[in-house]
């Protein structure tokens, strides 16, 4: 910025013409800069820019905060969500959007001579989560202060969140993610909002009182949970909830007797250690982290989140009788399943409420998320680790557990069978808690994430405890909040969506129903293949500057994005990629469709096979892109760091939707919502919510293949199945064969010859059995492009009929049969 024009913006001037809204907005901004900053403006940086915007917008958010909390009533029921994760990306475009200040910031900025999007470019990506279940949270987040729901977030403010993936020649590692290392303009930190969280020590059995005998915990250890709030704002400004975030701090930070006696690092240790709890996410995602440091998590956020809660409702209430009338707690899986035991202690032990009363209390107010079926994500901890950790907690379990057994002992004779699977102990692999049981009998509903997600819920882990409680489970079908996956990543679609659908659709997403109207309108079809073009020419700019590889944007853009795990089966897309090249090599002169493989994700650290199945994507697209036999036709791309931010510049730049996980294994899925509101046609097997979007989009409009879950379950009890589907499938064996022959790794030709044996020798994943079909549907698609209006056909229906999921639906469907808060 030149001198001259810094003198004029000093001096006020460049206002002329802006808006009333702008030009407040404008000094805002320039007011943050100067005293938030500490910058002269000349000295600014787009990270300065960032800050400034932010604080700028945070003050109109905290207004409304404010008075959301004022105008609550005393007695209106409130949600807390209690989540290890909240993976919420970005926020300054959620905020300013959603208060409807989208114009006056963008024109503030340009009055200043700052580009909006570089300066939205410069936020970190907040990565407090794994996955699907963290984006979830935040999703449901926004819907909740959308929708005027009062609710509270409750969780961990991790100082390193999910770790930044870098890719050296095709292998995996993981960097430090260091979010916070320019400050976090969103949060308030509350230092008077703190609470001492326990751990170890003794329990001292007291003297017989009135309500049965006393409990007095002598822990060995005490934590400090300090609050940090960040303020999430709701559509149209409705609604400003809160994100508590709890951060560890030691008591007693600097042991001044060491300190004194010259033992420096020593004064510094405890410190250290203790607040070792908030600073990283695990990484894992699926597979059981096991270790002492992620139980002390759990605990530490639900003690914390617990006391506050109690403590708040005290605030406006006699006592805690009628907590349950006035707060739902929903627990996001199993991580904070420990508050069944921690809210009975708070109620028996420091409250003294009778066993029974408490008991009555705690399952009126605790309901229960699950959000996996796969055997390692069930969580269990060893009874040793809890007793020596949480001792008054493991007294409050097997006391619970045994009144459980004993109320079904009235009613049916016991066999040692039942017990044990009824059991909150699992006795098997030593003894351990099971935290899925416990959050069962804790809770007053549980729920499944898709329809057949929860028949299966019902049927498998929980079939025992189904039989007992028959109206316990529920399901409530995911859903994604279409501020974000819609208006805010694709401004091109929207814009088309409102002129056809009109502004209201903004509000109700069943107005893209309209959209069918105009299924076979060719000026239609014509403008959002513009739309979509404009997306894809972004992405393949993105695509050259992060990994040098020039894409086509004419060609299919074919995506695959999510966490790298075997059930979520890369491995068949890049079979079939591999397949596909063979094929084209071998007949050069027919008319392939062009196509662009693209592909990004995560593997957890430990997980060897994924990373193995990132390194393969790599060298196979390192064969293909380098062959000019192929070239026009197709291209393989893998996309390093997957997180939010990415998903939003690749979600509205895709073809083609990739949800092909092994039926039954996939819970819900919510990227597969993602695309087909931004247009994409899915190519996927009858699992998690695929099922639910193939009832509303239509059969004719998404590309489904494979086994049914059914049909997985017969097939895995043959135990040579993976040998016969290759046998069946010539171009599998000749693929699977040239890939163990290290066709594609040649300087290591054994480099996947585990990963092909496996296949044959024990494919859990049903790789082998899908593949013949996966190739047909999609070559089914490759004939379905070559007819564009049929195409884009299909995929305004995707975005005409996904309406319903819109995590305003699934949050209305919580509050109306789990939490029972009446809602607008
Ligand atoms: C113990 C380690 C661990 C960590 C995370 C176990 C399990 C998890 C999560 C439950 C994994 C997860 O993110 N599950 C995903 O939840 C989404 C939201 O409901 C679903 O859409 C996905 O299908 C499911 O895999």
């Amino acid at each position: 910025m030149g001198c001259q024009v810094l003198k004029q913006i000093e001096n006020g001037q460049g206002q002329a013409g802006l808006t009333e809204g702008a030009a407040a907005m404008r000094s805002a901004i320039l007011s943050k800069i100067r005293y938030a900053s500490g910058r002269e403006l000349g000295s600014a940086r787009p990270h300065d820019w960032f800050v400034a915007t932010a604080l700028a917008v945070r003050d109109r958010a905290v207004d409304i905060w404010l008075d959301s909390i004022q105008r609550t009533p005393t007695e209106a029921k409130q949600v807390a969500y209690f989540s290890l994760e909240f993976l919420i990306g970005r926020l300054l475009e959620d905020a300013v959007s959603n208060l409807a200040l989208t114009d006056d910031v963008r024109e503030a900025l340009a009055s200043l001579g700052i580009d909006y999007e570089v300066v939205k470019a410069a936020e970190p990506d907040a990565a407090l989560g794994n996955g699907g279940l963290g984006r979830l949270a935040a999703c449901f987040m926004e819907s909740m202060a959308s929708i005027d729901l009062p609710a509270y977030g409750y969780g961990i403010r991790y100082d390193y969140g999910l770790f930044r993936q870098v890719i050296t020649d095709g292998v995996q590692h993981e960097v430090p993610e260091d979010w916070l290392s320019f400050g976090n303009p969103w949060e308030f930190e509350r230092p008077n909002i703190a609470y001492p969280v326990r751990f170890g020590g003794t329990v001292e059995t007291g003297p017989e009182t009135g309500l049965g005998v006393g409990h007095d915990w002598h822990p060995a250890e005490t934590v400090m949970a300090v609050a940090y709030d960040t303020p999430v704002v709701g559509w149209r400004g409705r609604r400003v909830n809160t994100l508590r975030l709890w951060s560890a701090r030691a008591v007693d930070p600097l042991k001044l007797d060491a300190f004194n006696h010259g033992d420096y690092v020593g004064a510094m240790a405890d410190r250290a250690r203790v607040e070792a709890i908030s600073r990283v996410l695990y990484p894992s995602d699926e597979t059981p982290a096991g270790q002492e440091l992620r139980l002390r998590q759990e605990y530490f956020f639900t003690s914390a989140s617990l006391q506050d809660l109690v403590r708040r409702h005290l605030e406006r209430n006699p006592d805690v009788t009628n907590l349950a009338e006035r707060s739902a707690i929903q627990l996001n899986d199993t991580h904070p399943a420990i508050a069944v035991a921690e809210l009975m202690r708070i109620l028996v032990d420091e409250k003294r409420v009778a066993w029974e009363e408490a008991w009555r209390i705690t399952t009126g107010t605790l309901n229960y998320t699950n959000h996996t079926l796969l055997p390692e994500a069930l969580e269990s901890w060893p009874t040793e680790l809890m007793e020596r950790l949480l001792p008054r907690h493991m007294q409050i379990i097997y006391l619970i557990n045994w009144l459980h057994l004993e109320k079904l002992a009235k009613d049916r004779p016991l066999t040692d069978d039942f017990i044990k699977r009824v059991s909150l102990i699992d006795e098997g692999h030593g003894r351990r808690v099971r935290m899925g049981h416990l959050a069962f009998l804790g809770s007053r509903r549980v729920n499944g994430v898709s329809a057949l997600h929860t028949d299966l819920v019902r049927e498998t882990v929980f079939s025992d405890l189904h039989a007992l409680y028959p109206d316990r489970i529920v399901n409530k079908t995911n859903g994604i909040t279409f501020r974000r996956w819609l208006q805010q990543a694709n401004p091109g679609l929207t814009e088309i969506l409102i002129e056809v659908a009109g502004p209201a659709v903004l509000d109700d997403p069943s107005r893209l129903e309209a959209l069918m109207r105009h299924a076979d309108d060719a000026s239609l079809r014509d403008r959002l293949r513009a739309a979509r073009r404009h997306n894809k020419d972004i992405l393949a700019r993105t695509i050259k500057e992060r990994v040098g590889i020039v894409v086509d944007p004419d060609a299919i853009f074919d995506v695959q994005i999510k966490r790298i795990h075997e059930y979520k089966r890369q491995l068949l897309n890049l079979i079939e990629t591999a397949a596909l090249y063979e094929a084209i090599r071998a007949e050069p002169h027919r008319d392939w469709t062009p196509r662009v493989k693209i592909m990004a994700g995560k593997a957890a650290s430990s997980y060897h096979r994924a990373k193995l199945i990132i390194r393969f994507a790599h060298d196979l697209a390192r064969r293909i892109n380098d062959d000019p036999a192929v070239r026009g036709r197709l291209k393989m791309v893998f996309l390093p760091n997957y997180n939010v931010s990415l998903a939003e510049c690749i979600i509205p730049a895709a073809d083609l939707s990739e949800q092909i996980s092994t039926a039954g294994m996939e819970a819900s899925g919510t990227g597969n919502m993602k695309f087909a509101l931004n247009g994409a046609i899915t190519i996927g097997t009858l699992d998690g919510a695929n099922v639910e979007i193939r009832e509303h989009v239509g059969a004719e409009n998404i590309a489904i293949f494979g086994l049914t879950a059914p049909e997985v379950a017969e097939r895995r009890a043959d135990p040579d199945h993976g040998r016969a589907a290759i046998a069946r499938s010539p171009r599998l064996a000749a693929t699977l064969y040239a890939m163990r022959a290290g066709a594609y790794s040649p300087e290591d030709r054994t480099r996947y010859a585990a990963l092909v044996e496996g296949l044959s020798d024990n494919d859990t994943f049903m790789v082998t059995d899908d593949f013949d079909s996966y190739w047909d549907a999609q070559r089914g698609l490759d004939a379905l492009w070559a007819d564009q209006p049929h195409w884009w056909r299909e995929s305004i229906a995707n975005t005409a009929r996904i309406g319903w999921f819109s995590s305003d639906r699934t949050i209305r469907e919580y509050a109306d049969e789990i939490w029972r808060i009446p809602v607008r």
